[in-house]
């Protein structure tokens, strides 16, 4: 960790805010480059995601092979990923290790906070400015932010009342916590929640789940990975990656995936009879991991074929849950399977039949407020629930939460905020008009968050090395997306997501997590594939609707 001096007027070729996965490869790129950079990151260390979110049970749901850098094979070659679904610590380590083996850190400051990044259009320069007091100009800003790195602070009458422990899942300890012989509570159950309950169970004396929606999850049949396994893998590295560039199970990996055993995706769930259906759904169920959603071609399109997999996954709760009522309350009805991001879990349904497990459905018993030592719940059930400790597993104001947050302010001073007002608009998710030279790392508009996103990430950060190459070729000083491209870009978006379900579901995609936040569908739903294709037109165009000055 590197906290080093304040800038105070330093110039850069480049400035990064973020030091995930994003602006990790961002800085080895501009430094492979010959540029100069500074990256800015508000936590200690190196890792974003990675870094925060340290809860119990924390892990990838894209395979470790696939959920990691391409851009060097040697690094490839020797990291050994151990697990088929790597752990945070696992992960954190290897953004530690990629830090240090192309010597990354220096040019971070962490422990700084964005708080502005102004145009000067005379100067053709940003300003960035940080709460350590710096102050520093680039030519060119990359906000490599994250998309899901701030957390969301419920709207729950009394939240500040609770005079014991809680702990927010995207901001866990980084000595974490011991729950041994606590009364605990975990309000959320989505991706995060489905990770740490199985194994906050195992710890806590009582464990009590508040659930308001039931979300979809599919076993991750974890396992550690065979060596010999993994050389083959390796061995045959470059057409992986090719194939999760091109979108085939949206690079989550494809551990399990021989071609053959693609032929049995059904081109419509509802062909099949019964046996057959079932067959290719056990298949696929049994594969493990977010591939279930590829299990028929039309689920996605079509809501009738959505519910028939549906039934499927319903039937796999109440096969694992002993108490039928509880198996009721975890299965999902009031949306379409995968709209909202379906997760991924070891032993998540199964914990239910724990003896010291109790799940609380906030719909019929929403929670009145929280008192001073638990949770007061309305409704049926109307009790006070006595809590040791609370889990806040309430989510990410997800995409657009991290940009908001800093004062952005393009040409003639417009900020970001009043032109997302009715949600973000961005040319391909990777620039927005009237901010030159800044550009959106897996920004709102692109695949990002529906795919894996190391690749999504890979694939942006490499454009944006292609964009300045272009401008140094033109001899141009500043590139910035037309507002006319943007304009259509953003109608192709929403009419992408309008002919699949995804709207279908009040999703943090839709930004309909967040109070007062503009109902849009963020994410371009066409996959990463389509996407790349879109973006390499517009490149072989000549940057179609880039203007180079
Ligand atoms: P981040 O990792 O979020 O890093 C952004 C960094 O920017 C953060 O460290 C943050 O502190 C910093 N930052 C933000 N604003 C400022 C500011 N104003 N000033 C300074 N610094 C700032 N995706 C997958 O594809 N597969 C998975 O299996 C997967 N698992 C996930 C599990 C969890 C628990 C979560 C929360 C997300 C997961 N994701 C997964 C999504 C994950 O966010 C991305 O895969 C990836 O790590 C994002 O990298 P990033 O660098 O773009 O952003
Ligand atoms: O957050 P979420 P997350 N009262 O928004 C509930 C990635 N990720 O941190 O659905 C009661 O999914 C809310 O209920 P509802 C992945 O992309 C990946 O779990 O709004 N409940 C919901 O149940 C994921 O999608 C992994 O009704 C309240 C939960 O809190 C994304 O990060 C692991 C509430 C929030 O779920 C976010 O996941 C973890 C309230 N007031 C994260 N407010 C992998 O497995 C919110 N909730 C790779």
């Amino acid at each position: 960790m590197t906290e080093g001096t304040r800038d105070e007027g330093a110039r850069f070729d480049a400035i990064i805010v973020g030091a995930g996965f994003a602006g990790l490869y961002m800085s080895q790129r501009l430094r492979e480059a010959g540029k100069t950079c500074r990256v800015y990151e508000t936590g200690a260390d190196v890792g974003g995601t990675w870094y925060w979110n340290r809860y119990p049970g924390a892990r990838c749901d894209a395979e470790s092979l696939a959920y990691s850098f391409s851009f060097s094979p040697e690094l490839e070659r020797e990291w050994e990923w151990s697990e088929r679904y790597a752990t945070q610590p696992e992960i954190l380590r290897y953004l530690g290790h990629v830090a240090d083996r192309f010597d990354l850190r220096r040019d971070i400051r962490f422990e700084r906070r964005v708080e502005t990044a102004h145009y000067d259009e005379a100067a053709r320069e940003w300003t960035v400015t940080t709460d350590g007091g710096d102050s520093a100009r680039a030519s060119v800003v990359v906000m490599a932010t994250g998309c899901l790195s701030v957390p969301l602070v419920p709207q729950i009458a009394g939240l500040g009342d609770f005079s014991r422990p809680h702990y927010y899942t995207g901001a866990w300890p980084h000595e974490g916590v011991d729950f041994s012989g606590q009364r605990v509570g975990v309000i959320g159950t989505g991706s995060s929640a489905i990770q740490s309950i199985p194994i906050i169970a195992e710890q806590a004396d009582q464990l009590t789940v508040f659930q308001r929606t039931p979300n979809f999850s599919v076993p991750a049949h974890n396992h550690p990975l065979d060596p010999k396994w993994v050389a083959a893998f390796k061995e045959n590295y470059r057409e992986h990656r090719r194939l999760h560039r091109l979108g085939l199970a949206s690079g989550f990996g494809d551990l399990d995936i021989e071609p053959k055993e693609f032929e049995s995706l059904l081109t419509s769930a509802l062909e099949p009879d019964e046996a057959d259906f079932e067959k290719t759904c056990e298949q696929f169920w049994q594969m493990g991991g977010a591939m279930f959603l590829r299990v028929a071609e039309d689920m996605m399109m079509n809501e009738e074929a959505n519910a028939r997999v549906a039934d499927f996954v319903h039937r796999k709760i109440r096969e694992v849950v002993k108490d039928p009522e509880t198996a009721e309350v975890l299965c999902p009805r009031s949306y379409p399977l995968g709209t909202k991001r379906l997760c991924v879990d070891i032993d998540y349904y199964a914990t239910y039949n724990r003896d010291n497990v109790r799940l609380v459905d906030l719909q019929k018993s929403p929670i009145e407020r929280i008192s001073e030592t638990g949770v007061q719940l309305g409704g049926a059930a109307g009790d006070e629930i006595e809590l040791d400790a609370l889990v806040l597993a309430t989510g990410f104001d997800a995409m657009t939460g991290a940009l908001a947050k800093i004062d952005i302010r393009g040409v003639g001073g417009g900020t970001l905020c009043d032109k997302w007002a009715a949600g973000p608009r961005a040319y391909l998710g990777f620039m927005v008009s009237d901010f030159p030279n800044l550009f959106t790392i897996t920004g709102p508009g692109s695949p990002s968050v529906l795919s894996n996103m190391v690749i999504s990430i890979e694939q942006h950060v490499d454009l944006v090395m292609d964009c300045l190459a272009e401008m140094e070729s033109r001899g141009a000083k500043v590139v910035a997306a037309d507002g006319e491209a943007e304009e259509g870009w953003v109608a192709h978006v929403n009419e992408v997501a309008s002919a699949t379900l995804m709207e279908k579901a009040g999703s943090w995609y839709l930004g309909a997590n967040v109070p007062g936040k503009p109902r849009v569908f963020m994410p371009y739903a066409a996959g990463v594939g389509v996407y790349r294709e879109v973006c390499e037109g517009v490149v072989a165009d000549g940057w179609r609707g880039f203007s180079f000055a």
